[in-house]
């Protein structure tokens, strides 16, 4: 909830840097905080107004910083509490907010906490977690599986019962039923906050209610109560963004999270067009093709959600996901105009769009080989699971090839200089091998780049009210094949459309957006008039802005 109607990240476009994998100052293959320092004046020249990043927090790294030892210190490999402000102070020099990863449905098991609830039963501590004894058999408390393979439950033979960990078994879930855990997350809050930072995105923050002996894990009970205590314990009054990841939310339920009578949070991350996409028994390791008209019609249903109240974030990959261009667009023949295409549209929504490392110049997927090339602990312990399962190793890698996480985080391709400039070191991860001919330097020098035309639109999106403010309605949604919506704001119409194939393809356009207009962007020629049907080129989009529309 924001105290103005129009806040600045209405206006604004987010980047989100995977730390490790950004740019490393000091030769160890790690990417740091004096590295993004570095790289400030890439993200001003991009035009974005805040960094979402991803945690940086002291960390043992089981799932790179996502499972956090000490929320008041910085992992030594990112660098220092120190270089955290200055990075905070560089960046508002620059117009660019910092917006901090808030991973608190979890604690890494090295936190002191946790080491605490280990050594006794009577420690307070203990309860900030979720200890069970055994099964009658000895076995775990019951069947429940975690994200990342395996029980979700392990043995702690020092107080004789088990604790729950619904991702790694190094990221045990806290227990928020407990005060003093939800002061204690309060009270780091508000110390981040008053260092500077720009808000929060709040990692599964649909878990934190959950009702774990009901079998409830997401948008539990609590989960509502919990996000407007937070409200009013850390966020209420700052001009600050929060945004929350929910794999649970739905259109039904994300006015619950950010409607601006709920004093919760600004908006939802939601995966409904990832999920989509994926096999319901075996995820993202067996991904689907492409759905469009199922894709639009997800897309669609959050724009009408949100069309009055709360805020929708936009955004087509993120260091869980795969690179856009390699999931959604043509990474090989079209690669260019492929990524154009899913930034108009994607970009030319109603909500904040959400910039992922590497989206801005194309950057594809890795296309791993060997398993010893794959870092992510979530692939090794589906692996384990999925090989349980009859799945060959050959066709899992081929899943994880396509979908799995570690194609988001291959390192940030700077120039054609070993390890594309990402580091004089030997990288934590391996390049991706196109990164010698597809880097920023080159994609910058090109004046027909991807860095430019996300620059154009992160313009647009401050230059356009009807961009923020126009209503959405989408035209001819069976077809398979082309993506068209009309905005509106007044007697303007911003029609936006977007061949989704490597073929010429046709869309139907609705009277209300023909006529002529001005090109305000575009992947190919100049098109200034909208007439039906459109014919449009391989992946060819563009925006028409039409004016003096009556009606
Ligand atoms: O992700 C939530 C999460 O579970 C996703 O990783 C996704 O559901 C899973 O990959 C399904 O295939 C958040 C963070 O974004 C992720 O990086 C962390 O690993 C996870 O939570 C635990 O903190
Ligand atoms: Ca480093």
């Amino acid at each position: 909830m924001h105290p103005d109607d129009k806040p600045w990240w209405k206006r604004a476009t987010g980047y989100q840097i995977y730390p490790r994998s950004f740019n490393d100052s000091n030769g160890d293959g790690i990417g740091d905080l004096p590295g993004i320092i570095e790289k400030l004046d890439h993200l001003q020249a991009l035009g974005i107004g805040f960094v979402w990043l991803s945690p940086v927090y002291a960390s043992p790294m089981a799932d790179n910083g996502y499972d956090i030892a000490d929320y008041d210190a910085i992992a030594p490999e990112f660098g220092t509490m120190d270089d955290m402000q200055r990075l905070v102070d560089e960046a508002k020099v620059r117009g660019i907010r910092i917006v901090m990863d808030l991973v608190v449905n979890h604690t890494s098991s090295e936190h002191a906490w946790f080491q605490a609830a280990c050594a006794s039963r009577d420690a307070h501590e203990h309860e900030y977690y979720y200890w069970r004894d055994a099964a009658p058999d000895g076995g775990p408390p019951s069947d429940r599986r975690a994200v990342f393979g395996g029980s979700a439950w392990h043995w702690v033979e020092a107080v004789g019962r088990y604790y729950f960990a619904y991702f790694s078994s190094g990221q045990p879930d806290l227990n928020w039923q407990n005060r003093q855990v939800r002061r204690n997350v309060f009270a780091m809050m508000n110390r981040w906050l008053d260092r500077g930072i720009g808000g929060f995105r709040m990692d599964v923050i649909d878990l934190i209610g959950k009702d774990l002996d009901n079998g409830v894990l997401e948008q539990g009970p609590d989960l509502h109560p919990y996000l407007q205590e937070m409200h009013r314990e850390a966020l209420a009054g700052r001009d600050i963004l929060t945004v929350g990841e929910s794999w649970s939310v739905t259109p039904d339920t994300a006015l619950q999270y950010c409607g601006r009578e709920r004093y919760e949070l600004d908006m939802v991350f939601n995966f409904n067009h990832v999920v989509a996409g994926w096999d319901p028994e075996f995820g993202r390791f067996k991904p689907k093709p492409l759905d469009l008209p199922l894709f639009k019609r997800i897309l669609g249903e959050w724009q009408t959600a949100l069309a009055e109240d709360g805020w929708n974030s936009l955004f087509l990959s993120n260091h869980d996901l795969p690179r856009a261009v390699s999931r959604y667009g043509d990474p090989d023949r079209h690669r260019v105009a492929s990524a154009k295409m899913l930034a108009t549209v994607i970009h030319l929504m109603k909500g904040t769009p959400y910039i992922y490392q590497g989206e801005e110049i194309g950057m594809t997927n890795a296309n791993f080989t060997r398993l010893e090339q794959f870092r992510d602990v979530e692939t090794f312990g589906q692996l384990e699971d999925q090989r349980a399962a009859g799945v060959s190793e050959a066709d899992f890698i081929a899943g994880a090839n396509r979908t799995g996480r570690d194609n988001a985080r291959t390192p940030m391709q700077w120039s054609d200089e070993p390890s594309a400039g990402f580091t004089r070191g030997t990288p934590w991860i391996d390049v991706n091998d196109n990164a010698v001919h597809l880097n920023v330097e080159a994609d910058r020098a090109d004046p027909d780049g991807v860095f430019g035309h996300y620059r154009r639109l992160i313009a647009l999106r401050r230059q356009l009210p009807i961009i923020t403010e126009g209503g959405y309605r989408s035209f001819d949604d069976a077809n398979p094949c082309v993506f068209g919506y009309v905005r509106t704001l007044g007697d303007q119409r911003l029609v936006v459309v977007g061949n989704f194939t490597g073929e010429r393809a046709s869309i139907g356009v609705p009277a209300e957006g023909w006529g002529e207009g001005r090109c305000v962007i575009r992947n190919g020629p100049e098109r200034t008039t909208i007439d039906s049907p459109l014919s449009l080129a391989p992946y060819e989009s563009f925006a028409v802005l039409i004016t003096g529309v009556d009606g």
